[in-house]
């Protein structure tokens, strides 16, 4: 059966790279799918949130670019509390460029992104070698310190008039399977396995991670084109983890907001693989 339809712990035990068998035993251990993405703008709030969320959550995403004082302080903060709540670290920096450029975003800069996120995201708009030139930086020899790392594409998007859609997502998927040491897996809104092209079909046992993101509780989306589904609706079309961003910081109790996101999604997971 597709991996979609397995528990998490059967993928671990079966998935060759160690990052995502990681991924997979802290969703089993924690019982939870949730990602958050802390979308706040101080230091202080993002780990406030980290901390009080951090042990209903898999993974924490971030936008550290919208913090108006990041620094040194941010990093360190935000490792501390992955190490203590046993979270990955998401960055959703979208690299979108050259490979000569990407590199210089993901590895020092001002956000210094190698040293401290598991996971990463890029577009394939500028074709393959941005895939090529992220998977150099993460594996290079003068890089042994740090976490371990792995990248999602950006298969599709959940905004209105999305242009992330047919021959792109088809795309995204081919690079992904090219280069699947170091492709985890999609952000899309629904299971990618079914996509065949005339470069790639999936291989015995593919298993690539899907990331989603709009999913709210109570709201169908935004005034800037943002559309949401439900837990239940994003697991059933075969996220493995959901993103929930303003649903859950933005409640009046985000604890308790990000409990009922946790028991969701992980119901949904559940039914998911009984069937
Ligand atoms: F790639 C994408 C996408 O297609 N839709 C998104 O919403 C990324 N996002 C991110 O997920 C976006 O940048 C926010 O960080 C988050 C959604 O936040 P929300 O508050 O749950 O709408």
């Amino acid at each position: 059966s597709s991996a979609s339809g397995q528990t998490y712990s059967a993928r671990a035990s079966k998935h060759s790279n160690a990052l995502v068998k990681r991924l997979f035993d802290i969703a089993e251990l924690k019982k939870t799918n949730v990602t958050v993405s802390a979308d706040v703008t101080s230091t202080m709030e993002l780990l406030e949130l980290a901390d009080c969320l951090g042990p209903h959550i898999a993974v924490i995403k971030t936008h550290v670019d919208i913090v108006s004082d990041f620094s040194n302080d941010t990093v360190v903060g935000l490792k501390r509390l992955a190490e203590k709540h046993n979270f990955l670290i998401f960055e959703d920096r979208k690299f979108i460029d050259i490979g000569n450029t990407v590199q210089k975003q993901y590895h020092g800069g001002a956000l210094r992104i190698s040293e401290w996120a598991h996971i990463i995201n890029c577009s394939i708009l500028p074709g393959g070698g941005i895939v090529e030139a992220l998977a150099q930086v993460a594996s290079s020899n003068d890089f042994h310190h740090g976490p371990e790392r792995g990248l999602l594409i950006l298969a599709e998007m959940t905004s209105k008039g999305s242009l992330a859609t047919g021959a792109y997502t088809t795309a995204s998927v081919d690079y992904a399977r090219e280069y699947k040491d170091f492709v985890i897996g999609f952000i899309s809104t629904r299971a990618l396995t079914e996509v065949q092209s005339d470069v790639t079909s999936a291989t015995e046992g593919e298993d690539f991670v899907v990331f989603t993101t709009g999913v709210n509780l109570s709201s169908k989306g935004d005034k800037l084109g943002q559309q949401y589904q439900t837990p239940k609706s994003a697991i059933e079309r075969g996220a493995d983890f959901i993103i929930a961003g303003r649903g859950i910081y933005a409640a009046s109790d985000p604890v308790e907001a990000v409990k009922r996101y946790q028991k969701e999604g992980w119901d949904a997971y559940l039914g998911r693989v009984a069937r």
